[in-house]
């Protein structure tokens, strides 16, 4: 299962933004619990030159820059070094990679470190990626000017797994793709605001009548918004018949959103 702590080492040229991202909020408060470390390795320290160049022009010509190798490499050997274990994966943030999932997640926080190579400019030496990198992984299909958000959006979504970062009010498991599903309709007080009223089965404190609303919800919600995660999808035949009977006598849908689930239900 996951990990009990993790360790994230950063190799950027932006230490800052990884730094002041890792001691906000919930991660903050994570690393100062000792459930995750996060050391940033600035790359250029690494730099082979008295002016701490790090890039240079791209061989056969082209636009902009290219991080050098050798720096790259020196800051990745540094970084699996600080790494007792010594067998940190290296992950590569790119476009080219497999593009990031809670799956993915789920699976990256079983490990015990975690090294993040973040590029700059037009990209790093391939001759650094072939000696360094064990992982490509991509956000989508889009282009940022550096890898340190996707490295923080990665180390996020990974941390929010290991136990104890979020607490009770804020815990993992029950939001979207949790159920193969996108997530249900939030509501808090003001039980009126502006005439728009909170949907009454939720103030009924029928809890099994909220699940059903909540799971027909999620079905509509994801029937609009992704219907391709619903490829495949099947109800357990109880629940689907408790769904079904409820939509049924309840007056918070309308009869085209009834007609919505039952198609959904029968696919
Ligand atoms: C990385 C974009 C991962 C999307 C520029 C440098 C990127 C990216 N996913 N763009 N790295």
């Amino acid at each position: 299962m996951y990990s009990s702590k993790i360790s994230f080492t950063v190799l950027t040229l932006f230490p800052d933004m990884i730094k002041n991202c890792m001691s906000t909020s919930i991660l903050g408060r994570a690393v100062e619990n000792g459930l995750i470390s996060c050391e940033v390795v600035d790359i250029r320290d690494f730099s082979e030159n008295k002016h701490n160049r790090v890039d240079d022009y791209p061989y056969g010509g082209g636009a902009g820059m290219v991080m050098e190798p050798g720096p790259v490499v020196s800051a990745c050997e540094h970084a699996k070094g600080l790494h007792p274990d010594k067998k940190a994966k290296v992950i590569y943030l790119s476009p080219i990679g497999r593009t990031f999932t809670q799956e993915i997640a789920k699976e990256l926080a079983a490990e015990e470190s975690l090294i993040f190579l973040c590029g700059h400019y037009e990209g790093i030496d391939e001759r650094a990626l072939e000696a360094e990198v064990d992982e490509y992984i991509s956000l989508g299909d889009f282009v940022l000017t550096g890898g340190e958000l996707p490295a923080l959006a990665v180390m996020d979504a990974v941390s929010r797994l290991i136990p104890g970062v979020l607490n009770n009010d804020e815990s993992a498991g029950e939001e979207s793709f949790e159920n193969g599903l996108l997530e249900y309709p939030q509501f808090t007080r003001p039980e009126d605001f502006k005439g728009v009223k909170v949907p009454e089965v939720l103030l009924s404190g029928h809890h099994a009548n909220i699940e059903l609303w909540r799971l027909a919800m999620s079905l509509l919600r994801t029937y609009e918004h992704r219907p391709d995660m619903l490829e495949g999808f099947k109800l357990e035949k109880l629940r689907r018949r408790a769904l079904l009977k409820y939509i049924k006598d309840s007056n918070l849908f309308s009869e085209d959103e009834k007609d919505l689930i039952r198609k959904i239900l029968d696919a």
